[in-house]
């Protein structure tokens, strides 16, 4: 998508906090309307363990809080408060009679759905065993065929699985061989994923196998989705690295065709809008929750403010020591300074985000009303 914010003049120049912080707002807005919302239903017997493979990946999981939303006869649909990720979960299923109702209300949900937007759809489907109940009875089978049949690329996942040096169980592996034999139309190549989300002190079996179910879902995940998989998932923090990296680069591009045209130093606020989008995208990235906008506008403007002037002039000062005949940027922003400028401030609230998302949930909406904030931002703009 490209930036809409090709800054005028005009309405720029007297960017006041309040009118920063106006404009901070709508981006963030954006920003995170723009994500979407993955959809994961989730199947397996009580106990199976689907609570706790959608915790270890999400962080928490969002069927055990509040009420669902029924959406067909034994599938509840709940959203996480931050809009990233809704859990389509079959509350206490077992294959049989409940499960031919569930299918038939699924084959509702889904055709019904198949001309709604994207972010109403079923993304993906997870089908949990316990690999210690050491069976998978014809009944699941069927109901997986039946699950694939509507449409849905469906993962099954053995849960609980020991493992030793990154070697499964040979029992579990045996278990899944079984499965993989039976040639469902299942996805992650015909076999299920084997895992282990809760590392167990007792036994000594690891976590195991997390990161090669979410790679599996990220493979039958539409485009459209991922950019919210990868803001909703908590497990693999390099994806949404790479998420802002882009976000970054996109930004820089941008300032490059700002700066080409040597700015005034003075003027340097003519990139500001172009950074209050880069920076509403790298939060909305990073799957940082929409209720926290207002604290993160105010944060944001205050940075900028103070932007054009303590980022400014810290780049430009450093920068001048690298520029042939960096004099001249001294007195005119050039395309590299403005670059530099913009990747600078990008990388730095990058850093205050990734700060943000090690603080306990009930230590971060402190964080972002502080002046905390404005301390991160400053060491990780000098940090380089
Ligand atoms: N060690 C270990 N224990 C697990 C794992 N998964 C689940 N458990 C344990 O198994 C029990 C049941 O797990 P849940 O995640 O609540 O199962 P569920 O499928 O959500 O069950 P329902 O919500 O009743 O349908 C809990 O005591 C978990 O702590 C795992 O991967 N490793
Ligand atoms: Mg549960």
């Amino acid at each position: 998508m490209a930036p809409e914010s090709s800054p005028e003049k005009e309405g720029v120049q007297d960017l006041d906090a309040p009118a920063l912080e106006g404009m901070f707002t709508k981006e963030l807005s954006t920003a995170f309307a723009a994500l979407g919302c993955f959809n994961l239903a989730i199947f397996g017997a009580t106990g199976a363990g689907k609570s706790t493979l959608v915790n270890a990946v999400f962080g928490q999981d969002v069927a055990d809080t509040g009420v669902g939303e029924p959406v067909t006869r034994g599938v509840d649909y709940h959203r996480r408060d931050d809009g990233f990720l809704g859990i389509f979960d079959s509350e206490g299923f077992e294959t049989g009679s409940a499960g031919d109702q569930i299918l038939e209300g699924l084959r509702n949900v889904v055709e019904a759905r198949r001309r709604s937007p994207i972010d109403q759809q079923i993304h993906a489907a997870w089908y949990v065993v316990r690999w210690s109940d050491r069976r998978f009875e014809d009944a699941q089978a069927a109901f997986v065929r039946r699950l694939a049949d509507l449409g849905l690329p469906v993962i099954v996942v053995l849960t609980q699985v020991p493992s030793k040096d990154g070697q499964a169980h040979p029992h579990a592996v045996e278990l899944s061989d079984f499965i993989t034999g039976l040639g469902l139309t299942i996805r992650a190549g015909g076999a299920p994923v084997l895992t282990n989300a809760l590392a167990d002190d007792f036994t000594h079996a690891p976590a195991f196998g997390l990161d090669r179910l979410l790679d599996a879902t990220y493979e039958v995940v539409p485009e459209a989705a991922q950019a919210a998989l990868t803001a909703a998932q908590q497990l693999d923090m390099e994806r949404k690295k790479k998420a802002v990296k882009a976000v970054i680069n996109q930004a820089v591009t941008v300032a490059s065709g700002i700066g080409a045209v040597p700015i005034p130093f003075t003027d340097a606020a003519l990139l500001v809008p172009n950074q209050v989008t880069m920076i509403a995208r790298i939060s909305a990235a990073y799957g940082l929750p929409p209720q926290r906008s207002r604290a993160m506008a105010v944060a944001g403007s205050l940075i900028l403010t103070g932007g054009a002037t303590m980022a400014g002039r810290y780049v430009v000062t450093n920068l001048l020591k690298f520029i042939p005949g960096g004099a001249i940027a001294g007195s005119a922003i050039s395309a590299t300074v403005a670059a530099s400028l913009t990747r600078a401030v990008g990388i730095a609230w990058a850093k205050v985000c990734e700060y943000a998302l090690t603080l306990p949930e009930g230590q971060q909406q402190a964080f972002w009303s502080s002046g905390a904030v404005l301390e991160k931002f400053r060491s990780a703009l000098s940090a380089g």
